[in-house]
């Protein structure tokens, strides 16, 4: 048999076809009657009929990539926060006409089905969300290569709000089996813990070779998923470690006769992939963490070696045929860990390894924020890695030699570029190991990518000017504007053709047609749609009854000090206090919408999450307001929810403190959806202001070297505090318990931490700029025309927002791969 005796099928948009498919699905793999199937034994048949149709182009496109001996890219993350498959990929496949149809003759709803699928919630907001992206991006764009990551079994964990309070439950989002992946038990690695190290001193091929013994080991076996291209046979591959214990475990135990102990020690080792951790922009420092870090990328670096072994003798071509990108410093163990295979199981010197090393890696830096910047204890690295320790030690001691004798023995310099960090408890600088082995580091916007320079890589920076570099994030627009946004994608497909999916630059076509009275009305249309989808959602979910005509001001993002919740509802209680004050004037009706999980440890951001919910209670039910004023909080915010609430904003809240937003991304989702932005001058704000024009966006605050010279200056909240009565009455009413009568002191926490402790992320001196804005805010609403054409230049200027600009630059800047050919 040949290959030749393989055909591949293309879409099969045929509707009998399809429904002979998924009875086939659901009788022979489901194992079920149709007369006695429950809805979710039809997703899952569903769900396999149109992963047939994407197996077929995935066989193709990893064929191709041999075929044309590209060079691949290995993307490691911690972290994909996919979302739902079954309508992307439907959209990929351009199969919804004909899925719909099959399932409407069984007498199923295609969306109420699609309802029903979790979310694969692999990650915690914006990094996770970018890779996911980037994935999407790979696949439609042809890079070769894969992603590889953790399949944990619990995602992110849900949110629930009980009395005003956040409560996370865990989210078992396989517990109705995944008709997405391909467990493959042939593909499993042994990764190693513990023991300790034997040198070999010239007994092995290397000199430098070091023998590592007495281990506890783990197994790591993968996980396939195909992401499917859009409009494209291509498809990309993210592939998922789940830990399995090793047979000697049960067998030691066994032989001692104790059954409890062996399954007590397998269920421990199979722990290290059963839980993402919930913190966002925050390192969590904890060992199972560095067991989670260590176990997927030994897995994926070994099965990287593995597969160019295959086709390749020895490794003279390696950083020819493979990238490894490191997604932020959670896989920098790759670095000591390609290191230690090159040296130890393949007999490379030194040497070559690190040659070798430094010219694979590349590494994108997420955030500048100190408490997320990622250090382990010598003592624990030493323990749980003691060869990598090693490894990272003889790394640190010959790089700190060439800094000692090129800049006159400068021992502060080399005490600040140390890898180890001897300031208190010895600790290892992950992000400098990255920085020191990867030819590539970039930011990730333009704002971002210059601060790094200048802050936490200043002196590596200046060491190694070439290899710093920008890569502005974006986002897919076949899920977040395609699958998100039907009612404006039908529009644009009228209006410029429907090649903006794969070419989102199409989108500067919609300029002139902001001038368009057709258009706009046609425009307003579409918003008041997605308005009406996330009134019902709320009112059937929250109960509570919001105006679509009112303005949707929205803030949807992690939960975090830096990113200023809590400056939008002083803001809020602000109007509201206005609204109390002068209850005849002409105010405009607002919808403030509120979501985003707080890292389950982090208190201070629990509390505003439970100050929004109680603040909501207070003015929604407040008869003197109506509906001039409602407060949501939306629980469990994911990607899922995002989908409806993004279409349906009018205005985007992008507030973060200048200078701490690394990029951000759910700003890109929101204008290119059609909301206007209100922010400050951080992330990529800056550049988004840039494309719609300054007189398209309300930017307020103060930038990066005014925030700087504040606090240079000795900021004094206090006095802001003292001298402005609006913001007064705002605090007042926290402190004073007017939001929570029944507590009164509950949000004396909040008002101290502003006016008494500092105000570290500078609210109060940005009260009155933003306040002022958001009046200006509500000018432009009050000429809904007006406001319509805005946010058209917004929608018109965001074609550089796309995932596809960012993955082509890395593709050609960083990776230097060239996109696989299918025929
Ligand atoms: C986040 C930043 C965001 C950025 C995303 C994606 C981390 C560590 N960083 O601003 O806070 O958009 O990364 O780059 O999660």
């Amino acid at each position: 048999m040949s290959l030749a005796d393989f055909s591949y099928d293309h879409p099969d948009r045929d509707v009998a076809a399809f429904k002979r498919s998924v009875a086939n699905k659901l009788i022979y793999a489901v194992g079920k009657d149709p007369v006695a199937a429950s809805p979710d034994d039809w997703l899952h048949a569903t769900a396999m009929a149109v992963r047939d149709q994407l197996v077929e182009r995935w066989m193709a496109t990893t064929r191709a990539q041999y075929a044309q001996k590209l060079k691949r890219v290995y993307y490691l993350s911690m972290e994909f926060l996919i979302g739902r498959v079954f309508t992307n990929a439907l959209l990929a496949l351009e199969l919804q006409d004909t899925v719909k149809e099959a399932l409407a003759d069984f007498g199923i709803d295609i969306q109420a089905l699609a309802e029903r699928e979790p979310d694969a919630a692999l990650g915690n907001g914006g990094l996770g969300r970018l890779a996911a992206c980037f994935l999407d991006s790979m696949a439609t764009l042809g890079v070769p290569g894969m992603g590889y990551g953790i399949r944990y079994e619990y995602g992110m964990f849900r949110q629930q709000i009980v009395d005003g309070q956040q409560v996370e439950t865990p989210d078992y989002w396989l517990a109705r089996g995944n008709p997405w992946e391909f467990q493959r038990p042939e593909v499993t690695y042994r990764v190693r813990f513990g023991g300790h190290v034997q040198r070999l001193d010239g007994k092995g091929a290397s000199h430098d070779a070091a023998r590592w013994v007495d281990t506890h080991d783990v197994l790591a076996m993968a996980y396939d998923t195909i992401i499917p291209g859009y409009d494209t046979q291509a498809t990309q591959t993210l592939r998922l470690w789940s830990a399995r214990a090793t047979e000697e475990i049960d067998l030691s135990a066994f032989n001692r006769g104790n059954y409890m102990a062996a399954v007590e020690s397998k269920n421990q080792s199979e722990n290290v992939s059963r839980v993402l951790y919930p913190d966002d922009s925050t390192a969590s420092g904890r060992e199972l963490r560095l067991h989670q870090e260590y176990f997927f990328v030994s897995a994926s670096v070994q099965d990287m070696l593995h597969r160019h072994l295959r086709n390749h003798t020895g490794f003279d071509t390696l950083s020819k045929q493979i990238s490894i990108h490191l997604n932020d410093t959670h896989p920098v163990l790759a670095i000591p860990e390609l290191m230690h295979l090159l040296i130890d199981e393949h007999g490379l010197s030194w040497d070559t390894a690190w040659s070798h090393t430094q010219k694979v890696f590349s590494y994108t830096n997420h955030t500048l924020m100190h408490e997320a910047l990622e250090t382990w204890p010598v003592e624990v690295l030493g323990r749980v890695l003691p060869r990598h320790l090693q490894i990272l030690f003889e790394i640190n001691a010959r790089f700190l030699h060439a800094v000692a004798h090129a800049n006159g023995h400068d021992v502060e310099l080399v005490r600040r570029m140390s890898l180890i960090d001897e300031s208190g408890e010895r600790r290892v600088r992950m992000a400098y190991v990255a920085v020191l082995a990867s030819h590539s580091i970039n930011g990730v916007s333009a704002l971002h990518s210059e601060l790094m320079k200048q802050s936490i890589f200043a002196d590596f920076a200046r060491l190694f000017p070439e290899r710093f570099n920008n890569k502005t994030n974006g986002v897919t627009p076949r899920r977040w504007l395609a699958q998100a946004n039907p009612p404006l994608a039908a529009l644009l497909d009228a209006r410029i053709g429907r090649d903006w999916r794969r070419d989102l630059s199409q989108l500067e076509a919609l300029r002139p047609m902001a001038q368009q009275p057709a258009f706009v009305r046609a425009f307003r249309h579409a918003k008041r749609e997605n308005k009406l989808r996330l009134a019902n959602w709320i009112e059937q979910n929250l109960g509570i009854v919001v105006d679509t005509d009112a303005l949707f001001d929205v803030q949807v993002k992690r939960m975090h000090e830096y990113k200023r919740q809590l400056l939008n509802v002083l803001h809020v209680i602000t109007r509201y206090q206005r609204i109390l004050d002068a209850p005849q004037a002409h105010h405009v009706p607002r919808v403030v919408v509120f979501g985003g999980k707080a890292a389950s440890a982090y208190h201070m951001a629990k509390l505003v999450v439970r100050l929004i919910n109680d603040v909501a209670q207070v003015v929604n039910n407040d008869d003197r307001v109506g509906q001039l004023l409602k407060v949501v909080f939306m629980p469990n915010y994911s990607v899922s929810l995002a989908e409806i609430i993004m279409p349906a904003a009018d205005l985007s809240e992008q507030i973060s403190m200048a200078g701490t937003e690394a990029s951000g991304t759910g700003n890109m989702k929101f204008a290119l959806n059609g909301a206007l932005t209100i922010g400050t001058l951080d992330g990529a704000n800056v550049e988004m202001r840039e494309s719609v024009g300054a007189e398209n966006i309300f930017i307020f605050g103060n930038t990066t070297p005014e925030v700087a010279a504040i606090r240079a200056g000795g900021y004094q909240p206090r006095a802001i505090y003292e001298s402005d009565p609006h913001l007064r009455g705002a605090l007042d009413s926290i402190r004073d318990g007017v939001f929570s009568a029944g507590e009164p002191t509950r949000y004396q926490e909040i008002y101290d931490a502003l006016v008494n402790w500092g105000d570290q992320y500078l609210l109060l001196a940005d009260y009155a700029s933003y306040v002022k804005t958001q009046d200006k805010v509500d000018a432009l609403y009050r000429h809904p025309d007006a406001w319509a054409r805005m946010a058209i230049l917004n929608v018109a200027g965001m074609g550089g927002f796309s995932s596809d600009r960012t993955i082509a630059q890395y593709a050609h800047e960083i990776w230097h791969t060239r996109p696989v050919r299918l025929g």
